[in-house]
């Protein structure tokens, strides 16, 4: 068996073979506190409580900017979307010049993209180029769509539906199934077959992310149990004001937990097989989301906001060759932060990269050093108008957080587009977690609000972003 293996794999260096996997698990759209191993009252989450009690939860993870787009962008090159140029869902740069998963390639790793691609048309054939397995929905960015469909009339149509049209390395094929079933179980396929070379797998359902429509088997499993309570829940404010859309929105919420049981089921199987193939725990294995989502906090729904639920996503690391089962951090980290870890850890070369965000958490996960960074910073680009074109993009907010605690966000909108909201937000998360008492206006916090105004203007400048609209 050894003599076959080693004669079919003979340009497999030793060096090769001792290089852990990569297996990255990218929701979409999964907030915070959904798992049962994070307390959620009755979303059951088994298979990922095991995940997380073998592994590292990080507390305080960010995406670079809060929707997917920009995100998924971000964590590709390790920059902001001002350097990337992915802005927001709506524009598509024609190239990234750093594009971090060829680096893996180019070293030896097979790397294999599963799931949802999103850096649109122009790129994919470069995108291509740096995946050895390329499973990728034909859908609104992949492939040619059908003529006159709309991007949200194709998700909304083609999404979960009981067969998945997935875009082979030269073909188009048809499978039956849910999507998020067949996402999985390709993942798990390819590091069973996979297990003579190190694999780095991007596995990327689009799970739990809208249209909410969970497996049969799952579907109305959480009915009738509501959204659950939180000091920062208003339903009855804002966004929630119109008729009828307090209910739509519970009933949503019931079936994005169904949806988060169908990935749980998916964690479950793809742990199975990589602890039959002896793979587990030569795995660095990440689970975590492009963004967060409200689901009521504050008065408000879905993403592209910066409070904490939004802002915030799940990240959780299991390696146990270095990071203790079971254990939790509260280091500032970012999702631009994955791959420059698994390079660190692979030995892949990365490049020198224009305004780079990611750091290797490496040192975090043996327990070498507590922090990576003193503070950090998020942002979000729109048309603050989307019914007038003629409305230029903006920095719609920015935002700045410290390892301390304090948190300052700034908008740049007219007060009369924003009513419900503060343009100046200060919170101290260390003592205030839900964002409830903004402290921007109490005198007695003044100088804190000084120096995190001088930091946020700073790091604007410093990636070339507009920073004169801070008041
Ligand atoms: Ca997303």
């Amino acid at each position: 068996m050894v003599a076959a293996w080693a004669c079919a794999c003979s340009f497999v260096s030793a060096s090769e073979v001792e290089r852990p996997n990569i297996l990255v698990i990218m929701t979409d759209d999964l907030r915070i506190g959904m798992l049962g191993a994070e307390g959620h009252p009755y979303l059951k989450t088994p298979n990922l409580d095991r995940f997380v009690s073998e592994g590292v939860t990080f507390n305080n993870c960010y995406a670079l900017s809060p929707v997917c787009g920009p995100s998924r962008a971000s964590i590709f090159t390790g920059q902001y979307s001002t350097q990337h140029m992915r802005r927001d869902n709506f524009y598509y740069p024609d190239d990234f010049e750093y594009y971090l998963p060829q680096y893996f390639r180019d070293s030896g790793y097979v790397t294999a993209l599963i799931g949802k691609y999103y850096e649109g048309d122009a790129f994919r054939k470069k995108a291509r180029k740096a995946w050895s397995h390329w499973f990728v929905n034909a859908g609104p960015d992949t492939e040619k769509r059908t003529p006159g469909m709309s991007h949200i009339d194709w998700w909304n149509a083609y999404l979960y539906q009981d067969q998945m049209y997935a875009v082979g390395k030269d073909r188009k094929v048809v499978i039956e199934g849910h999507q998020t079933d067949i996402l999985f179980d390709e993942a798990a396929r390819f590091a069973v077959d996979t297990k003579e070379q190190p694999f780095c797998i991007f596995l990327s359902p689009f799970s739990p992310h809208t249209p909410l429509i969970p497996t049969k088997r799952n579907a109305g499993k959480y009915k009738g149990m509501g959204i659950p309570e939180r000091p920062d829940l208003e339903l009855d404010l804002g966004y929630f004001r119109k008729e009828g859309r307090l209910e739509e929105v519970i009933n949503m919420y019931e079936e994005y937990c169904a949806m988060i049981t169908d990935i749980d089921e998916g964690m479950g199987r793809l742990f199975q097989s990589l602890e039959q193939s002896g793979q587990l725990d030569n795995t660095l294995i990440i689970f975590t989301s492009d963004n967060g989502l409200l689901y009521g906090e504050h008065g408000f729904a879905w993403k592209r906001h910066p409070w904490e639920s939004s802002a915030k996503v799940p990240f959780f690391v299991r390696y146990p060759k270095l990071a203790k089962g079971g254990s939790e951090s509260d280091a500032l980290v970012n999702l631009a932060d994955i791959f420059f870890t698994c390079a660190d850890l692979g030995r892949v070369k990365l490049p020198e990269i224009p305004g780079q965000q990611g750091e290797s958490i490496l040192p975090l996960l043996s327990g070498e050093v507590d922090q990576v960074r003193d503070e950090m910073m998020f942002i979000q680009y729109e048309k603050p108008d989307r019914e007038n074109p003629g409305v230029p993009e903006v920095m719609l907010w920015a935002s700045v957080v410290r390892a301390n605690g304090w948190k300052l966000t700034e908008y740049n909108i007219p007060p009369e587009q924003r009513p419900d909201v503060p343009l100046t937000q200060m919170y101290h998360l260390a003592t205030d977690a839900y964002e409830m008492e903004n402290l921007a206006g109490n005198p007695e916090y003044a100088p804190a609000l000084k120096s995190l105004k001088t930091q946020l203007k700073q790091k604007l400048e410093a990636i070339e972003a507009d920073s004169t609209w801070m008041r």
